[in-house]
């Protein structure tokens, strides 16, 4: 991720990771609630084994869920879409992540072979907070004030 990125979109920002550079012997990177991440961590999962270059991951939004968004290993695109503005941004920088706030469209794609996605969310799983489909997604937000 270019180090002057500025997200336009709504409902996102940047977020940077404490890290010690510690090469050879490795980063550590740190992440805690309310002080690297604006919210309380409620889950972390993690996407790897992404064989398969022509993957699309997400193509949803949440109506509640806050998120925070890592690339910790290879690179891929995330695309994010707040119903009005879209951007694109290569995802390649362990230490600089990607708030995914509430109705906030976005999709992963051009994985790398050895791409990891680490992502720390603000509650459990929860099925009914997704919307799957575009346009219910556009009609939820021009209907916000
Ligand atoms: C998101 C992006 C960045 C669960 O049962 N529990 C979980 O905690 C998660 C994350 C997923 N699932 C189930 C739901 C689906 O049946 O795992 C299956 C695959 O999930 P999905 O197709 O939503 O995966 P992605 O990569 O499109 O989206 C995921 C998250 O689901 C989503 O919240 O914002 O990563």
């Amino acid at each position: 991720m270019n180090k002057s990125l500025k997200l336009r979109v709504r409902n996102s920002g940047v977020i940077e990771l404490h890290f010690f550079k510690d090469l050879p012997d490795g980063n550590l990177f740190i992440a805690e609630s309310r002080k690297h991440i604006p919210f309380d961590i409620k889950r972390v999962y993690f996407i790897n084994s992404l064989a398969n270059p022509k993957a699309v991951r997400g193509k949803h939004a949440h109506r509640t869920l806050e998120q925070a968004l890592f690339c910790i290993s290879g690179s891929f695109v995330l695309h994010l879409d707040d119903g009005r503005a879209k951007q694109r941004i290569t995802m390649n920088n362990a230490a600089r992540g990607v708030r995914l706030g509430t109705f906030l469209w976005h999709t992963m794609t051009s994985f790398s072979y050895d791409c990891v996605l680490l992502v720390l969310a603000s509650a459990a799983f929860d099925e009914s907070d997704y919307i799957r489909d575009y346009k219910t997604f556009l009609e939820c937000v021009r209907a916000a004030p």
